[in-house]
């Protein structure tokens, strides 16, 4: 059998916009036009800033830094906060459909947004007062300023509750001591949002700065993962934080959560755009590549795998879309949050191992996205709850019952 140009798959994807036919159930229909502009404008800035370099900065592990000031200039920081405070005054379903963008080019470029924004902007907007909003936040949503949040310890990841690292009053100041343990952006961050312990053992945020006394950052060298992206510690030895750089409300472990659950959403979208990138590769693919005489893609197999890589990844965009809408009307819960991110993240995982299979040998090379896209999605399957947390929220929710504690 000869290569089938007129089979309607191939047909509109050699034609026109090469992702738009992924949209099986149309979704498109369900975003407006700021949405589509929004998409469109990162989409075009990922095809011509990260793809020709993307490859060769993963291959030697270093974070293209120069991308912070492009993802400020494309809105990538903080979408959905306010303008006035560096934000891009959009709604949700923006802040997610340009996730979405952002990690078909790749997660660690995803990872960069979601913590500057959700992780580090947010926090501040929230919980800071109006003096520290004033002087981070314009300089964090220009990218002028790179941000990171300390949360995960050496001995506490899971369960964060149980960190140790702590702050001291000292009159008009706090002295904080302590370490942070996989902290994307670390070691390039002008400040940090860090959590910490106070006296009566109440977990608190505060904004500390890289250049202040006692302050570190050592890169984690041997990532086999997210090499594009960069990860470090934090290590404060008696550093003296100013009061006011305290957020003065937020008490508990609320306040950590509740960040973690703006970059959820986001990973939710983000996993569908590496999801739609390794689909489409495995889809041209096959369309082209020939073995016993016709198309792979023309074998009841590989349209098995292609039909059920669709189907999953149509699945996890109306579950984003739904996600949504519910967060543009303040209303999505942490445990819908978890849902969302945990099905998404594992749905995207098993479309690289479905895709990097599909590309016979070819797909272990770096010619194609799949192997990064696959071993990135081994971190963000992990990172911001990992998958059988998002698991036991979702079985707390269900059950009434805690099985944490
Ligand atoms: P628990 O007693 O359940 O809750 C403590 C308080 O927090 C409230 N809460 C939330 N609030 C807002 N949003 C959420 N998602 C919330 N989840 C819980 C809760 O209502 C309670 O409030 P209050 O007022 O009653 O005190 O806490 P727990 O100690 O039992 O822990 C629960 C658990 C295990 C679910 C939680 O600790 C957890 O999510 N663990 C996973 C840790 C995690 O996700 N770490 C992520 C680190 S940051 C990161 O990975 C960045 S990667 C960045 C990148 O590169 O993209
Ligand atoms: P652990 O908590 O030790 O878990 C190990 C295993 O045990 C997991 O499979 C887990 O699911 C399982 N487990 C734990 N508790 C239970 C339980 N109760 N029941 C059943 N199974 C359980 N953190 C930050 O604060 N800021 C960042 O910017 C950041 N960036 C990161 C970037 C990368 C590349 C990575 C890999 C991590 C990053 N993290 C960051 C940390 C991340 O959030 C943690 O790795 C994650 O929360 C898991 O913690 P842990 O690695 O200590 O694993």
């Amino acid at each position: 059998m000869t290569k089938n140009i007129e089979h309607p798959t191939f047909h509109r994807a050699a034609k026109g916009d090469r992702f738009q036919f992924h949209d099986h159930y149309l979704v498109d229909d369900l975003l407006d036009d700021d949405h589509r502009m929004a998409r469109q404008a990162v989409r075009d800035w990922v095809k011509a800033e990260v793809s020709p370099i993307i490859e060769d900065s993963y291959e030697r592990g270093v974070c293209a830094t120069h991308l912070f000031k492009g993802l400020a200039e494309i809105g990538a920081f903080g979408p959905s906060l306010p303008v006035e405070y560096g934000g891009g005054g959009m709604d949700e379903i923006a802040y997610g459909i340009i996730m979405q963008e952002l990690e078909r080019g790749d997660s660690g470029l995803r990872s960069m947004a979601s913590v500057q924004g959700s992780l580090v902007m947010y926090p501040i907007y929230k919980y800071a007062n109006e003096e520290t909003r004033k002087k981070y936040l314009p300089k964090l949503g220009s990218g002028d300023f790179i941000g990171c949040f300390g949360l995960t310890e050496p001995d506490h990841g899971s369960d964060p509750g149980s960190m140790v690292t702590n702050i001291k009053d000292a009159g008009d100041h706090y002295v904080l001591n302590g370490a942070k343990m996989w902290i994307t952006n670390s070691p390039i961050a002008d400040l940090a949002v860090v959590w910490a312990k106070d006296e009566e053992g109440k977990v608190r945020g505060m904004v500390v700065e890289s250049g202040w006394e006692g302050f570190s950052a050592p890169e984690i060298h041997g990532k086999l993962s997210l090499r594009a992206s960069i990860t470090g510690e934090l290590v404060f030895e008696d550093v003296k934080v100013p009061k006011e750089n305290v957020f003065p409300d937020i008490k508990g472990l609320r306040g950590p959560l509740s960040c973690l659950s703006k970059a959820r959403y986001g990973i939710a979208w983000g996993a569908v755009g590496a999801a739609l990138d390794c689909y489409d590769s495995a889809l041209r693919y096959t369309l082209e590549r020939e073995q016993f005489g016709r198309p792979l893609a023309g074998f009841q197999l590989t349209q098995k795998k292609l039909a059920e890589m669709l189907t999953e990844i149509t699945k996890g965009q109306l579950l984003a879309w739904r996600l949504g809408t519910l967060a543009n009307k303040g209303e999505a819960t942490p445990a819908q949050i978890s849902m969302a991110k945990r099905n998404n993240v594992n749905m995207a995982l098993e479309v690289a191992r479905e895709a990097r299979q599909m590309h016979g040998g070819m797909g272990i090379t770096n010619e194609y996205p799949i192997m990064r896209h696959m071993a990135n999605l081994e971190s963000v399957i992990t990172y911001e709850g990992t998958h059988d947390i998002h698991l036991l929220i979702t079985g707390m929710e269900v059950t009434g019952l805690n099985a944490f504690k």
